[in-house]
Protein backbone atom coordinates (compact mmCIF):
# COMPACT_ATOMS: atom_id res chain seq x y z
CA UNK A 1 0.00 0.00 0.00
CA UNK A 2 1.98 3.34 -0.62
CA UNK A 3 1.31 5.98 1.23
CA UNK A 4 -1.23 7.82 -1.39
CA UNK A 5 -3.69 5.54 -1.89
CA UNK A 6 -7.13 6.34 -0.88
CA UNK A 7 -8.92 3.40 -0.10
CA UNK A 8 -6.99 0.68 1.41
CA UNK A 9 -7.00 -3.15 -0.35
CA UNK A 10 -10.31 -4.81 0.46
CA UNK A 11 -9.27 -8.20 1.35
CA UNK A 12 -12.44 -9.39 3.41
CA UNK A 13 -16.08 -9.86 3.29
CA UNK A 14 -16.00 -7.71 6.25
CA UNK A 15 -13.93 -5.47 4.17
CA UNK A 16 -16.52 -5.21 1.62
CA UNK A 17 -20.09 -4.40 4.00
CA UNK A 18 -18.18 -2.01 5.82
CA UNK A 19 -16.78 -0.03 2.65
CA UNK A 20 -20.69 -0.49 1.33
CA UNK A 21 -21.60 1.14 4.69
CA UNK A 22 -19.22 3.68 4.33
CA UNK A 23 -20.23 4.50 0.71
CA UNK A 24 -23.81 4.50 1.81
CA UNK A 25 -23.32 7.21 4.50
CA UNK A 26 -21.43 9.33 2.23
CA UNK A 27 -23.59 9.51 -0.30
CA UNK A 28 -26.57 10.07 2.34
CA UNK A 29 -24.68 12.42 4.08
CA UNK A 30 -24.00 13.85 0.77
CA UNK A 31 -27.14 14.44 -0.47
CA UNK A 32 -28.72 15.55 2.90
CA UNK A 33 -25.70 18.73 1.99
CA UNK A 34 -26.66 19.44 -0.97
CA UNK A 35 -30.18 19.42 -0.26
CA UNK A 36 -29.64 21.69 2.62
CA UNK A 37 -27.22 24.19 1.08
CA UNK A 38 -29.31 24.01 -2.09
CA UNK A 39 -32.49 25.51 -0.27
CA UNK A 40 -30.22 27.67 1.51
CA UNK A 41 -29.00 29.52 -1.55
CA UNK A 42 -32.59 29.23 -3.42
CA UNK A 43 -34.10 30.85 -0.40
CA UNK A 44 -31.10 33.63 0.24
CA UNK A 45 -31.87 35.00 -3.18
CA UNK A 46 -35.63 34.09 -3.01
CA UNK A 47 -36.46 36.39 -0.08
CA UNK A 48 -33.33 38.82 -0.61
CA UNK A 49 -34.09 42.15 0.78
CA UNK A 50 -36.41 43.87 -1.89
CA UNK A 51 -37.51 41.03 -3.50
CA UNK A 52 -41.28 41.10 -4.28
CA UNK A 53 -41.39 37.27 -3.32
CA UNK A 54 -44.59 37.27 -0.63
CA UNK A 55 -43.49 37.01 3.04
CA UNK A 56 -47.33 35.99 4.59
CA UNK A 57 -48.43 33.07 6.92
CA UNK A 58 -47.80 29.61 5.15
CA UNK A 59 -50.92 27.90 4.74
CA UNK A 60 -51.82 25.29 7.78
CA UNK A 61 -51.63 21.73 5.75
CA UNK A 62 -48.03 23.17 4.97
CA UNK A 63 -47.19 23.55 8.46
CA UNK A 64 -48.54 20.42 9.94
CA UNK A 65 -47.57 18.20 7.02
CA UNK A 66 -44.15 19.26 5.86
CA UNK A 67 -43.46 19.10 9.81
CA UNK A 68 -44.42 15.54 10.08
CA UNK A 69 -43.07 14.41 7.04
CA UNK A 70 -39.59 16.08 7.56
CA UNK A 71 -39.43 14.69 10.91
CA UNK A 72 -40.65 11.14 10.61
CA UNK A 73 -38.39 10.99 7.26
CA UNK A 74 -35.25 11.77 9.30
CA UNK A 75 -36.46 9.44 12.19
CA UNK A 76 -36.79 5.98 9.30
CA UNK A 77 -33.64 7.32 7.94
CA UNK A 78 -31.75 7.64 11.06
CA UNK A 79 -33.48 4.17 12.52
CA UNK A 80 -32.58 2.23 8.92
CA UNK A 81 -28.95 3.39 9.22
CA UNK A 82 -28.87 2.35 12.91
CA UNK A 83 -29.92 -1.20 12.00
CA UNK A 84 -27.42 -1.06 9.22
CA UNK A 85 -24.47 -0.61 11.20
CA UNK A 86 -25.12 -2.64 13.96
CA UNK A 87 -25.83 -6.03 11.60
CA UNK A 88 -22.76 -5.27 9.99
CA UNK A 89 -21.09 -5.14 13.35
CA UNK A 90 -22.83 -8.27 14.69
CA UNK A 91 -21.61 -9.88 11.97
CA UNK A 92 -18.12 -9.14 12.82
CA UNK A 93 -18.80 -10.75 16.42
CA UNK A 94 -20.18 -14.22 15.51
CA UNK A 95 -17.72 -16.41 14.40
CA UNK A 96 -19.53 -19.39 11.89
CA UNK A 97 -18.88 -23.04 13.67
CA UNK A 98 -15.62 -24.56 12.28
CA UNK A 99 -13.87 -21.59 12.09
CA UNK A 100 -10.37 -22.40 11.69
CA UNK A 101 -9.10 -21.34 15.11
CA UNK A 102 -5.61 -19.36 15.59
CA UNK A 103 -3.79 -18.18 18.89
CA UNK A 104 -2.60 -14.73 18.90
CA UNK A 105 -0.39 -13.55 21.61
CA UNK A 106 0.24 -10.07 21.82
CA UNK A 107 3.60 -8.68 23.85
CA UNK A 108 5.61 -5.78 23.58
CA UNK A 109 6.63 -5.76 20.87
CA UNK A 110 5.61 -8.25 18.48
CA UNK A 111 2.21 -10.89 17.81
CA UNK A 112 2.56 -14.45 17.94
CA UNK A 113 0.57 -16.56 15.86
CA UNK A 114 -0.01 -19.89 17.12
CA UNK A 115 -2.04 -22.48 14.56
CA UNK A 116 -4.36 -25.87 15.53
CA UNK A 117 -1.63 -28.05 14.71
CA UNK A 118 0.76 -26.49 16.64
CA UNK A 119 2.91 -24.89 14.28
CA UNK A 120 3.84 -21.32 15.38
CA UNK A 121 4.63 -17.55 13.91
CA UNK A 122 5.96 -14.09 15.06
CA UNK A 123 4.86 -10.99 13.50
CA UNK A 124 2.87 -12.94 10.79
CA UNK A 125 -0.48 -14.69 10.13
CA UNK A 126 -1.46 -16.94 7.39
CA UNK A 127 -4.73 -17.36 6.22
CA UNK A 128 -6.61 -19.57 3.31
CA UNK A 129 -8.91 -17.52 0.99
CA UNK A 130 -12.49 -18.36 1.62
CA UNK A 131 -12.44 -20.04 5.04
CA UNK A 132 -13.44 -18.29 7.91
CA UNK A 133 -10.58 -17.89 10.56
CA UNK A 134 -11.11 -16.97 14.09
CA UNK A 135 -8.49 -15.59 16.07
CA UNK A 136 -8.68 -15.67 19.87
CA UNK A 137 -6.28 -12.85 21.04
CA UNK A 138 -4.32 -12.23 24.30
CA UNK A 139 -1.93 -10.22 25.61
CA UNK A 140 0.90 -11.05 27.86
CA UNK A 141 1.47 -7.47 29.42
CA UNK A 142 -0.45 -4.33 28.24
CA UNK A 143 -2.77 -3.57 26.13
CA UNK A 144 -2.67 -4.14 22.08
CA UNK A 145 -4.80 -3.85 19.19
CA UNK A 146 -5.06 -6.10 16.14
CA UNK A 147 -5.53 -4.02 13.28
CA UNK A 148 -5.38 -5.10 9.84
CA UNK A 149 -6.78 -2.42 7.35
CA UNK A 150 -7.57 -4.41 4.60
CA UNK A 151 -10.08 -7.01 6.48
CA UNK A 152 -11.71 -3.15 8.57
CA UNK A 153 -11.12 -5.13 11.54
CA UNK A 154 -9.99 -3.65 14.49
CA UNK A 155 -9.71 -5.29 18.29
CA UNK A 156 -8.22 -4.74 21.32
CA UNK A 157 -5.79 -7.46 22.72
CA UNK A 158 -6.08 -7.21 26.54
CA UNK A 159 -4.11 -9.01 29.56
CA UNK A 160 -5.25 -11.51 30.89
CA UNK A 161 -8.63 -11.80 29.06
CA UNK A 162 -9.35 -13.74 25.61
CA UNK A 163 -10.77 -11.72 23.12
CA UNK A 164 -11.69 -13.08 20.03
CA UNK A 165 -12.47 -11.92 15.82
CA UNK A 166 -13.08 -13.80 13.03
CA UNK A 167 -12.75 -13.02 9.22
CA UNK A 168 -13.39 -14.78 5.84
CA UNK A 169 -10.21 -13.35 3.03
CA UNK A 170 -11.64 -12.97 -0.41
CA UNK A 171 -8.37 -12.07 -1.73
CA UNK A 172 -4.75 -13.75 -2.07
CA UNK A 173 -1.90 -11.40 -1.21
CA UNK A 174 0.00 -9.29 1.31
CA UNK A 175 -1.41 -7.30 4.10
CA UNK A 176 -0.12 -5.08 6.85
CA UNK A 177 -0.79 -5.93 10.62
CA UNK A 178 -0.39 -3.09 12.93
CA UNK A 179 -0.88 -2.47 16.74
CA UNK A 180 -3.86 0.02 16.85
CA UNK A 181 -3.25 0.76 20.63
CA UNK A 182 -0.09 2.98 21.86
CA UNK A 183 1.85 0.29 24.13
CA UNK A 184 4.99 1.64 24.87
CA UNK A 185 8.52 2.66 23.04
CA UNK A 186 8.11 0.52 19.68
CA UNK A 187 4.67 0.48 19.53
CA UNK A 188 5.22 2.11 16.16
CA UNK A 189 6.88 -0.77 14.77
CA UNK A 190 5.25 -3.63 16.10
CA UNK A 191 3.19 -4.96 12.98
CA UNK A 192 3.51 -7.81 10.71
CA UNK A 193 2.26 -9.45 7.71
CA UNK A 194 -1.26 -11.12 7.25
CA UNK A 195 -0.84 -13.76 4.10
CA UNK A 196 -3.82 -14.56 2.09
CA UNK A 197 -3.12 -17.88 0.38
CA UNK A 198 -5.36 -20.71 -1.79
CA UNK A 199 -6.54 -22.82 0.59
CA UNK A 200 -4.60 -25.95 -1.20
CA UNK A 201 -1.64 -23.45 -0.70
CA UNK A 202 -2.25 -22.36 2.42
CA UNK A 203 -2.88 -26.72 4.05
CA UNK A 204 0.61 -27.12 2.15
CA UNK A 205 2.07 -24.11 3.59
CA UNK A 206 1.00 -25.42 7.35
CA UNK A 207 1.80 -28.94 6.59
CA UNK A 208 5.16 -27.37 6.21
CA UNK A 209 5.29 -25.73 9.33
CA UNK A 210 7.83 -27.10 11.88
CA UNK A 211 5.49 -28.62 14.41
CA UNK A 212 5.84 -29.05 18.24
CA UNK A 213 3.44 -30.93 20.07
CA UNK A 214 -0.13 -29.48 19.69
CA UNK A 215 -1.89 -27.25 22.33
CA UNK A 216 -4.13 -29.94 23.68
CA UNK A 217 -1.21 -32.27 24.45
CA UNK A 218 1.06 -29.78 26.07
CA UNK A 219 -1.70 -28.48 28.48
CA UNK A 220 -2.31 -32.17 29.37
CA UNK A 221 1.29 -32.92 30.39
CA UNK A 222 1.01 -29.11 32.96
CA UNK A 223 -2.48 -30.49 34.31
CA UNK A 224 -0.19 -33.34 35.49
CA UNK A 225 2.44 -30.97 36.02
CA UNK A 226 0.77 -28.52 37.68
CA UNK A 227 -1.07 -30.67 40.29
CA UNK A 228 -4.17 -30.09 38.53
CA UNK A 229 -5.08 -33.90 37.68
CA UNK A 230 -4.25 -34.61 41.77
CA UNK A 231 -7.68 -33.07 42.90
CA UNK A 232 -9.22 -33.30 39.16
CA UNK A 233 -8.82 -37.02 38.53
CA UNK A 234 -11.65 -39.04 38.58
CA UNK A 235 -10.00 -41.11 41.22
CA UNK A 236 -9.06 -37.94 43.34
CA UNK A 237 -9.68 -38.25 47.02
CA UNK A 238 -10.53 -34.30 46.83
CA UNK A 239 -13.79 -33.19 46.14
CA UNK A 240 -13.62 -32.06 42.89
CA UNK A 241 -15.40 -31.65 39.72
CA UNK A 242 -14.26 -33.86 36.99
CA UNK A 243 -13.57 -31.74 34.28
CA UNK A 244 -14.40 -33.94 31.10
CA UNK A 245 -17.05 -32.30 28.81
CA UNK A 246 -16.97 -28.79 30.96
CA UNK A 247 -15.87 -26.79 27.55
CA UNK A 248 -18.87 -25.48 26.53
CA UNK A 249 -21.70 -26.61 29.85
CA UNK A 250 -23.51 -24.73 31.77
CA UNK A 251 -22.09 -24.65 35.49
CA UNK A 252 -23.92 -23.64 37.89
CA UNK A 253 -22.59 -21.15 40.47
CA UNK A 254 -22.82 -21.65 44.80
CA UNK A 255 -23.88 -17.86 44.45
CA UNK A 256 -26.82 -18.61 42.43
CA UNK A 257 -25.43 -17.97 38.68
CA UNK A 258 -25.48 -20.16 36.10
CA UNK A 259 -22.88 -19.53 33.46
CA UNK A 260 -21.41 -21.32 30.50
CA UNK A 261 -18.13 -22.66 30.55
CA UNK A 262 -16.45 -20.56 27.43
CA UNK A 263 -12.64 -20.10 27.23
CA UNK A 264 -12.99 -16.85 29.60
CA UNK A 265 -14.38 -18.94 32.35
CA UNK A 266 -12.35 -21.72 32.15
CA UNK A 267 -9.72 -19.52 31.92
CA UNK A 268 -11.18 -17.32 35.32
CA UNK A 269 -11.08 -20.66 37.01
CA UNK A 270 -7.84 -21.08 37.13
CA UNK A 271 -6.41 -17.67 37.83
CA UNK A 272 -9.31 -16.49 39.94
CA UNK A 273 -11.37 -19.93 41.36
CA UNK A 274 -12.80 -18.17 44.26
CA UNK A 275 -14.60 -15.42 42.00
CA UNK A 276 -16.88 -18.44 40.23
CA UNK A 277 -17.24 -21.20 42.79
CA UNK A 278 -19.34 -24.54 41.22
CA UNK A 279 -22.25 -25.24 43.71
CA UNK A 280 -21.81 -28.28 46.11
CA UNK A 281 -17.87 -27.67 46.11
CA UNK A 282 -15.37 -26.15 48.37
CA UNK A 283 -13.65 -23.10 47.70
CA UNK A 284 -10.26 -25.09 48.02
CA UNK A 285 -8.82 -24.85 44.80
CA UNK A 286 -5.74 -22.58 45.04
CA UNK A 287 -5.26 -19.57 42.16
CA UNK A 288 -2.53 -20.41 39.65
CA UNK A 289 -2.37 -16.42 38.75
CA UNK A 290 1.55 -16.10 38.67
CA UNK A 291 2.03 -19.59 38.14
CA UNK A 292 1.09 -20.38 35.08
CA UNK A 293 1.99 -17.54 31.75
CA UNK A 294 0.08 -16.72 29.04
CA UNK A 295 1.30 -19.89 26.86
CA UNK A 296 0.93 -22.19 29.67
CA UNK A 297 -2.99 -20.70 30.19
CA UNK A 298 -3.67 -21.80 26.39
CA UNK A 299 -2.37 -24.80 26.79
CA UNK A 300 -4.27 -25.63 29.58
CA UNK A 301 -7.35 -24.53 27.89
CA UNK A 302 -6.85 -26.06 24.84
CA UNK A 303 -6.43 -29.58 27.05
CA UNK A 304 -9.97 -28.70 28.76
CA UNK A 305 -11.50 -27.80 25.59
CA UNK A 306 -10.15 -31.07 24.24
CA UNK A 307 -11.75 -33.31 27.03
CA UNK A 308 -15.18 -32.13 25.16
CA UNK A 309 -15.22 -35.25 22.64
CA UNK A 310 -15.09 -37.80 26.10
CA UNK A 311 -17.56 -36.86 27.97
CA UNK A 312 -20.11 -37.50 24.85
CA UNK A 313 -19.11 -40.51 24.68
C1 LIG B 1 -6.69 -28.47 45.67
C2 LIG B 1 -7.47 -29.12 44.64
C3 LIG B 1 -7.48 -28.48 43.26
C4 LIG B 1 -6.42 -28.22 42.42
C5 LIG B 1 -4.95 -28.46 42.68
C6 LIG B 1 -6.99 -27.69 41.21
N1 LIG B 1 -8.35 -27.58 41.32
FE1 LIG B 1 -9.60 -26.91 39.91
N2 LIG B 1 -11.18 -27.02 41.20
C7 LIG B 1 -11.09 -27.59 42.49
C8 LIG B 1 -12.40 -27.48 43.11
C9 LIG B 1 -12.76 -27.98 44.51
C10 LIG B 1 -13.26 -26.86 42.18
C11 LIG B 1 -14.74 -26.53 42.37
C12 LIG B 1 -14.90 -25.28 43.18
C13 LIG B 1 -14.54 -24.04 42.42
O1 LIG B 1 -15.12 -23.78 41.37
O2 LIG B 1 -13.63 -23.31 42.85
C14 LIG B 1 -12.45 -26.60 41.00
C15 LIG B 1 -12.93 -26.01 39.84
C16 LIG B 1 -12.24 -25.98 38.64
C17 LIG B 1 -12.79 -25.57 37.37
C18 LIG B 1 -14.24 -25.22 37.11
C19 LIG B 1 -14.96 -26.56 36.94
C20 LIG B 1 -16.41 -26.52 36.57
O3 LIG B 1 -17.04 -27.60 36.60
O4 LIG B 1 -16.93 -25.45 36.23
C21 LIG B 1 -11.79 -25.67 36.45
C22 LIG B 1 -11.90 -25.37 34.95
C23 LIG B 1 -10.60 -26.09 37.14
N3 LIG B 1 -10.90 -26.27 38.46
C24 LIG B 1 -9.37 -26.28 36.51
C25 LIG B 1 -8.19 -26.58 37.24
C26 LIG B 1 -6.87 -26.57 36.64
C27 LIG B 1 -6.58 -26.34 35.16
C28 LIG B 1 -6.00 -26.83 37.65
C29 LIG B 1 -4.48 -26.89 37.56
C30 LIG B 1 -3.83 -25.69 36.98
C31 LIG B 1 -6.76 -27.02 38.86
N4 LIG B 1 -8.09 -26.85 38.56
C32 LIG B 1 -6.24 -27.32 40.10
C33 LIG B 1 -9.98 -28.15 43.07
C34 LIG B 1 -8.69 -28.08 42.56
CU1 LIG C 1 1.07 -3.07 20.80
Amino acid sequence: MSPLTLWPATASEQAARIDMLFTGLLVISGAILLLVAGLLLVLCARYRRGSAAPRGDLPDFIRRDVEIGWTAATLFLALFLFWWAGATQLRASDPPAGALEVHVVAKQWMWKTRYPNGAREINALHAPRGEAMRLMMTSQDVIHSFFVPAFRLKQDVLPGRFTEMWFRATKPGEYRLFCAEFCGTDHARMGGTVTVMEPEDFARWVAAQPQEEDLPGEGAALFTALGCSGCHAAASAVHAPVLAGVYGRMVHLADGRTVRADEAYLRDSILQPKRDVVVGYEPIMPSFDGLVDEADLQRLVAYLQSLRGEAAR
